[in-house]
């Protein structure tokens, strides 16, 4: 048995779609296959994609357990039902363990830089010329994967095959441009829904470098407007954390990043990295910014 899985702790809706579109290719071409995730899902799965009739399969003890890993290659974040011996294939778009893979797993470790591994999932299907298989709705939850990982297409590892890949599953939904808008107004209901959750469930920890604060949240909106109104939350549940924390809150509709912080400490050393000002809490980036690309800039700064 195939179990297709990803991250713990929580997955996002690149993982989420990855694994479900990738079990029914299997179920195409007559290979039992299931989707597991013991994760927590974040706000980027929204109330209407869950809904759909393809979903996450329950996890199966069996004797003959192949695991294939999507949107992550660092074993410490595997999801806890991971027998890492029986891992058979990994796909990810994470850079920093290309070459360990690689080792281990040959053309079945597929590292790639690009937006989204839902971009990969949709080429795979191309392969097999069963695009045309495709269900609507898994066409819909891969094209939410591509939005959400890419930012609508302004992140800068968005790559020409994610914009490929993109218009081809538009093709299978008959998409006019209007499902951008649908989709992370979906998302911004979400969190606008449980707006403590949503911070707790995009948050790392841990993060290491000079140039940044150990603590950076995330969260990605179609309109800024209402959570800016609410930034007294943001501090009681990001100061909980430690008093070095950023929230980079993403708004789609405005194509930008705003960091958010109210110690003097962290502002000073967001505003060497980015070399924006900070007008209050809110520094204003004139572009959007995902945080692995905020942690990519100060690697390349430290240097
Ligand atoms: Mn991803």
């Amino acid at each position: 048995m195939k179990i297709i899985t990803s991250g713990s702790k929580y997955i996002d809706i690149d993982a989420y779609a990855s694994c479900i579109a990738y079990r029914e290719l299997f179920k195409l071409k007559g290979i039992e296959a299931i989707s597991v995730s013991t994760s927590k899902l974040n706000e980027s799965i929204t109330k209407q994609i869950l809904e759909f009739k393809q979903s996450l399969d329950s996890y199966q003890e069996s004797e003959e357990q192949e695991f294939i890993i999507l949107d992550v290659s660092e074993e410490i974040y595997f999801d806890t039902i991971v027998k890492k011996d029986k891992i058979v294939e990994l796909i990810d778009h994470h850079p920093g363990f290309e070459t360990v893979w690689k080792e281990k797993l040959g053309e079945k470790a597929q590292i790639e830089t690009i937006g989204a591994v839902a971009t990969i999932i949709l080429e795979k299907y191309q392969e097999e010329h069963l695009l045309n298989k495709m269900e609507k709705e898994v066409a819909y939850m891969l094209m939410a994967a591509i939005l959400d990982n890419t930012l609508n297409f302004k992140a800068k590892i968005t790559s020409n095959r994610d914009i490929m890949a993109y218009q081809k599953l538009q093709k299978i939904v008959s998409d006019n441009g209007r499902y951008c808008e649908r989709y992370f107004l979906e998302c911004q209901e979400m969190i606008e829904h449980d707006l403590i959750n949503s911070i707790q469930n995009d948050t790392k920890v841990g993060i290491h470098h000079q140039l940044l604060p150990n603590v950076i949240a995330q969260l990605t909106v179609w309109d800024k407007t209402n959570i800016m109104k609410q930034l007294e939350i943001i501090y009681q549940v990001l100061d909980r954390y430690d008093k070095n924390w950023i929230m980079n809150l993403i708004c789609i509709k405005d194509a930008k990043s705003y960091i958010i912080s109210k110690h003097e400490k962290v502002k000073m050393q967001m505003q060497k990295l980015m070399h924006h000002t900070f007008n209050g809490n809110i520094m204003e980036l004139p572009e959007v910014w995902l945080r692995k690309e905020l942690i990519k800039e100060a690697i390349i700064n430290e240097k």
